[in-house]
Order: structure tokens, then sequence, then C-alpha cells
């Protein structure tokens, strides 16, 4: 996995090795990754009479208690509605729900505010972009490209578009590790191109892309890219103008906020030519009913009360993640991965799926004989949560040629305590079903 340097801004390719060895310091700051774990008050529960052990963070991540209280303050002193009233509930709902977007705009690095479109997560921030860019841009006889391990959100979308416009949907092929071809990519791009989406890492083999290297061979053809973030965010800082990507769509909820609450960060330029996804209060400047005259960006594309203690709530995460220091974090991940996969992988009978140079603390396996949702019901009966089935990534599935994959997926939280019990609970599974 990518690491950074010690002000966790430059990546670097850090190993155990390098951290014991060059960098005594940063034992230290393992350390103190390790010890946020008491900040997230539902780790500290017994699920089946055994300590819970939560290896479920790509599916969604634990809170820390000050994105509670952040939620439970909101409710308990601010809750109105914003953009709407004069009267000082609102105004003071409407200043902390608007802080929270200029949060986002410094944590993903985007040039300005209007940049920032609040959506109820990656998979509607990647609709709303086949909606409304891909409706005015795609048409019959021209080609999206996406890569062999997209997330459904990251298919679906541009499948439709591609059915309704008679467009052709393009898929970059992946090798045996779970890497995308580079050559297969830049054979695909063409004239014919007229948008590329690509994850950024993978949910269900957990490799991490060239997503910049990607955007720029694009770009030099004149394509836009949309990178879906979804997995990117709780693992390394991402920043939208480095990658000079169009979109790049986030959930809070896998990045330690709330549930039902992302971001579509956009171009300005595509944006502001792009036409509403959807018409409602709050994203219009004035209504007749011989014509509408939109509101200006980003309120073009939020229509409707947006969940505004869900919003307060993922500016507490973010401010959570901005003390962090994520190069840190990085490393102390990739130790918690190398970990795990040693041990996993030693076990007979075991085998990872998605095997990258680049990765993040995702690890999928498979066990011969046995199916991933009776791994998972096994797991759980020792306390440790796992995801099993096909991790809403299906193509990868039949990539690998299986049905499903059982998913250990760490946050800095975890501790190779837990690793050693999920590796105990294998050793079990294949005791009571081998
Ligand atoms: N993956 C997982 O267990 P939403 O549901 O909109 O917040 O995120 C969708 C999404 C899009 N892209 C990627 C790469 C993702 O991993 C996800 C969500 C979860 O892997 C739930 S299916």
């Amino acid at each position: 996995m990518q690491g950074y340097s010690k002000d966790g801004t430059d990546r670097t390719n850090m190993t155990k090795a390098d951290i014991d060895v060059v960098a005594p310091d940063i034992i230290e700051k393992l350390d103190r990754v390790k010890g946020c774990r008491h900040h997230f008050p539902l780790l500290r529960q017994r699920v089946n009479g055994k300590a819970l052990v939560y290896l479920d963070n790509a599916a969604t991540s634990q809170k820390p208690q000050i994105v509670i209280d952040s939620m439970m303050r909101y409710y308990q002193e601010e809750n109105s509605n914003i953009h709407r009233g004069v009267h000082y509930l609102s105004e003071r709902a409407t200043q902390a729900y608007e802080a929270v977007r200029s949060k986002v705009q410094h944590f993903l690095n985007a040039a300005s505010r209007r940049e920032i479109v609040f959506v109820r997560g990656t998979t509607e921030a990647i609709n709303l972009v086949a909606n409304s860019y891909g409706r005015n841009h795609v048409e019959k006889g021209d080609e999206v490209i996406i890569s062999g391990m997209e997330h459904h959100s990251n298919i679906v979308p541009w499948q439709i578009l591609c059915q309704e416009t008679g467009a052709k949907l393009r898929v970059i092929p992946i090798n045996d590790d779970g890497e995308i071809l580079m050559d297969e990519y830049e054979r695909l791009l063409t004239e014919r191109t007229k948008m590329v989406a690509l994850v950024h890492v993978s949910n269900a083999l957990g490799t991490i892309n060239s997503v910049k290297q990607m955007i720029g061979l694009a770009h030099e053809r004149g394509v836009p890219v949309l990178i879906d973030g979804a997995q990117a965010v709780p693992h390394m800082r991402v920043d939208v103008s480095d990658l000079d990507c169009d979109f790049y769509a986030i959930s809070s909820h896998k990045v330690f906020g709330p549930t039902g609450v992302g971001v579509l960060y956009g171009k300005e330029k595509h944006l502001e030519a792009m036409p509403p996804y959807q018409g409602g209060g709050d994203m219009i400047k004035s209504v007749t009913f011989e014509k509408t005259i939109y509101n200006d960006l980003p309120y073009k594309f939020e229509a409707g009360t947006p969940n505004i203690g869900g919003g307060i709530g993922f500016g507490a995460a973010i401010d959570y993640v901005n003390n962090m220091d994520m190069g840190a974090v990085a490393a102390y991940e990739r130790d918690l991965l190398e970990y795990a996969t040693e041990n996993i992988s030693s076990i007979k009978g075991v085998q990872i799926i998605g095997t990258a140079k680049e990765k993040a603390s995702v690890l999928s396996f498979v066990i011969d004989g046995i199916h991933a949702h009776d791994i998972g019901t096994i797991l759980d009966s020792e306390g440790i949560a796992v995801r099993t089935g096909h991790h809403c990534a299906q193509p990868v599935m039949q990539r690998f040629g299986i049905p499903a994959t059982a998913r250990a997926s760490f946050a800095f939280y975890n501790t190779k305590e837990e690793i050693d019990a999920l590796v105990s609970g294998v050793h079990k599974v294949i005791e009571v079903l081998g």
C-alpha cells in the first residue's frame, strides 16, 4: 500500500522493515494510531459472547464519539431546515452545514466550494454524473470506459446510459493479481471514448489503481474522468487538484462519518454546463409555470431538504481524520495487511483473491470446498464481522471464476490481536466444515 512521508503528505513505499530500521520514530506514531481505538465506542461490545472483532470496514466504518456527539448536539440544539428560514435556528443550522462544505473542499483540495455537491453517497454521485453529464455528452456510437473491477455503482449507471443512448460500454480487463492492464486501457481509449469511470481503490480486491496516470492518458485525448473514491478516502489523502480528475465521488460512512451523505466533486466548468439532475426546492432561483431559473452552483444539484444532521456528522468525521497523521495510518494499515496476508494465506486450502502490488487494507479470500457465507456464519459465532458474498462487484467474482469471497477489511483501529482471532476463526471454519 502507498505510504506517506513523515509530514503525511508525500507518498512513499514503506515496508515493515523500513519502519523498524529507518524510522523508529514512526513506531511511536503507529502506537498513537492504535491508541485511537478508544474513540470508537461500538468496538467495546461483545458479540456472541466474544469481544467484537469488526473487520467489515469497507462496508461501513465505525464512528468516533465526536461524530456521534456532533449529531446529537445538532438534533438537541440546532435542528432546523437550512437555506430557508431567517430565524435563529435556521441561520445556525445553515452556517454549520455550509461550514462542512468548506471542510470537504479543503479535505479534497478542490479549487472552490462551488465544486462540492452534497449527495446521499457515492452511488448517487455517480448516477448524477451519468444522468446529467452523460446524457448531454454521450450519443449513439460513442463509448464509455470502465474497468473490470468496478463496484455495481460504477457499472450500472453507465450501462443504463449506454442502453438509452446506443453508446457502448468498454471494460478494461484485469490480470490474475487484480490489476488493470494498462496497455489494454490505452488500446480502448479512442476518438469514440466520451467518458472514463474508474475505481480508485477496489472494494473487492483492495487494488489501488494508478488513477493519476490513467486520468493523464484520458486527458491527452480530451476525455473526462470520474473516479469512484469510496474506498480511497479512508486510507489515503486524496487531492483532486493534483489528480486533475473531472469528478470524484465519496461516501461519508466509509470515512468514519454517518450514512446517507456523500459528496460529488466536479470541476466547475463541467458542473456549470450540466443540467440539474433532480428538480425541487432549493435548486431554483425562481419558478413560474412557464419557466424556472436554476440556482447557482452547487445548489443547482441539491434539490430538496438534504441530510443536514448527517452533513454535520460528516464534518466532525473530516475534523477527526484531519487530526490524524495519515502517513502513520497508511503505514499501520500496511503492516496489518501484511500480517493478515501472511497468516491467512499460509493456512492450507485458503486462497487470497486480489494480490496486486499496490493494495489498501482489504483481504478477500476463499477456502477450498467451503462457501463464503458459511465462513461468515462461523466467524460471526466467534464475534468476528467480515463481509461475505460478491461485494456488489459480481464481474470481479466472474473474472476469478468464483461465486463469492469472504472479505476482511481493516481500519486503523484494528489490531494484530484481532487478526490472530480471524486466523483462529478460519482454522475453526476448516475444522467444522472442511
Ligand atoms: N461498497 C462494500 O461493502 P454507497 O453505498 O453509495 O455509499 O457506496 C457505493 C460504493 C461505490 N464504490 C465502491 C468502490 C464501494 O466500495 C461502494 C460501497 C460497500 O464494499 C457496500 S456495497
